[in-house]
């Protein structure tokens, strides 16, 4: 795996006291949950997902918008967190005080152990009634809105296990919150949305003190996500890119590693600190 990295990759990882690991959309792609600019398929094929991911498409179309995060979170529920997810949550207990940043709205860091990453676009696992002040939507459980999912499909799958595969996915109706009856959304931020002021100042001040800040697997063109990592630069932080292709951040980092999340991760995190510590052991230097 050593062939991956360029020499000198490892080091700076390894001498770092505090990383940022700033995600995005193509740490997820190993694990079968696409990108975000993957061309969509099946009933969304027309769109891109900037038109769907608006309070307009909503407001306009709510089952076509409610029925596309439903299957989105479907294939995330069947996805399983890849060596990608794994290798950042190694480096969370290697390099304590380290940050996850993710601009992805699945569970998948959580899931391979990262504690408490930020999610500066919020969850399709948390959503939450249109009505304001915004509060959390109470409407039937995740399981009673998978069976709609499954309902939508084609009878072959509709009987699937919990994680079926979701197939095309289907015109949804979105539930009604149980608290005030207004309409249940996903809880994720839109485009024209801000984004969550705790979680934008809590990711901008661990740019800014962090000594690396990784970037894995980002387009690098929505705002304000991505000045996190020119935080962390103008902050005098080193800069590291996982990504297969170049981006708008390749000219900020000390470091472009051409290659998937789930090869590289892995490749740097056994070079910084050798296997045993990756596979999950503690570092000897932490105590
Ligand atoms: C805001 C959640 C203030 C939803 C997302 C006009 C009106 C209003 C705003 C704007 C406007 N014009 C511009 C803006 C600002 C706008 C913006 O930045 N637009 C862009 C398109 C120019 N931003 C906003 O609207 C933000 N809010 O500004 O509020 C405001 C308010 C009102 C009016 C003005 C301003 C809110 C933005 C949040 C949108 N929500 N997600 C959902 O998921 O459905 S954004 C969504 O796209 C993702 O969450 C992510 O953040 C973003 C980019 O996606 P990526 O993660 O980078 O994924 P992508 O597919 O693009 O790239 C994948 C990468 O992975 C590629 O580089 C690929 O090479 C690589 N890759 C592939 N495989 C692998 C890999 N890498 C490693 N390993 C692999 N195996």
């Amino acid at each position: 795996m050593e062939s991956l990295l360029p020499p000198g990759a490892a080091a700076l990882l390894r001498q770092a006291r505090r990383v940022v690991v700033f995600t995005g959309a193509g740490i997820s792609a190993e694990s079968g949950v696409p990108t975000f600019r993957d061309d969509l398929t099946g009933l969304w094929a027309r769109f891109d997902a900037e038109q769907l991911a608006t309070p307009e498409a909503f407001h306009a179309d709510p089952e076509l918008v409610w029925g596309w995060y439903e299957w989105r979170r479907a294939r995330v529920r069947r996805a399983r967190p890849n060596p990608g997810h794994l290798a950042t949550a190694a480096i969370e207990r290697l390099v304590p005080g380290s940050v996850v940043v993710t601009q992805n709205v699945d569970d998948l860091h959580e899931r391979a152990g990262s504690t408490a990453p930020i999610h500066l676009h919020g969850s399709l696992f948390a959503p939450r009634c249109v009505a304001e002040p915004a509060h959390p939507a109470a409407f039937p459980d995740a399981e009673a809105v998978s069976r709609d999912v499954r309902a939508a499909q084609p009878a072959a799958v509709a009987d699937g296990d919990e994680a079926a595969d979701p197939g095309e996915g289907g015109r949804i109706p979105p539930p009604r919150c149980g608290r005030c009856g207004a309409l249940v959304r996903p809880g994720v931020v839109w485009f024209g949305e801000t984004l969550p002021e705790a979680a934008l100042t809590a990711a901008a001040e661990a740019a800014a003190a962090c000594d690396v800040l990784l970037i894995v697997g980002t387009s690098g063109v929505v705002y304000p996500a991505a000045e996190i990592p020119r935080i962390a630069a103008r902050a005098g932080a080193t800069v590291i890119q996982v990504n297969p292709e170049p981006t708008p951040l390749d000219g900020l980092c000390a470091v472009n590693l051409r290659g998937s999340a789930a090869r590289v991760l892995p490749a740097l995190v056994e070079s910084a600190w050798g296997s045993a510590e990756a596979a999950g052991a503690p570092h000897p230097a932490v105590s």
